[in-house]
């Protein structure tokens, strides 16, 4: 089944320009902005420029450029908040199963207190 990409989702809307964010990066092909609604105290969305639903949906389309800057730009903000913090979280959720509200691809980044252990 192909991907099929809204472009009325809320971060299509924030790289248009239409909304504005607290960006902590921005690359070639990447943004990086803290979460609106924070559940630890860092929490940074980093999403592809691209238009793309999903983890999967990237890597089976998306160039390696975008790819490459995308996982740098990733650990630059792990990189950043594990200088603030000890140690993070990376969370990619996806589809209805996954709780993904926003249908365009975001890795959190989450920092800054104890998350828990999610899987044992
Ligand atoms: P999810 O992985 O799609 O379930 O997470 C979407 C996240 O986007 C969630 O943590 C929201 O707080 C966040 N968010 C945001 O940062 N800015 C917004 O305008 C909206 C959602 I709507």
């Amino acid at each position: 089944m192909p991907f099929e990409y809204d472009d009325q989702n809320i971060f299509a809307k924030i790289l248009r320009g239409e909304i504005p964010n607290d960006t902590v990066l921005e690359t070639e092909h990447s943004l990086a902005f803290r979460d609106i609604r924070p559940q630890a105290p860092i929490h940074v969305l980093v999403i592809p420029r691209g238009r793309y639903v999903s983890f999967d949906h990237f890597a089976q389309e998306a160039s390696e450029a975008e790819i490459v800057d995308f996982v740098r730009a990733v650990g630059e903000v792990c990189r950043m908040a594990g200088v603030e913090a000890d140690g993070f979280r990376l969370i990619a959720n996806a589809g209805k199963h996954g709780v993904q509200d926003v249908p365009h691809l975001h890795v959190h980044i989450l920092a800054g207190r104890s998350l828990g252990r999610m899987l044992s």
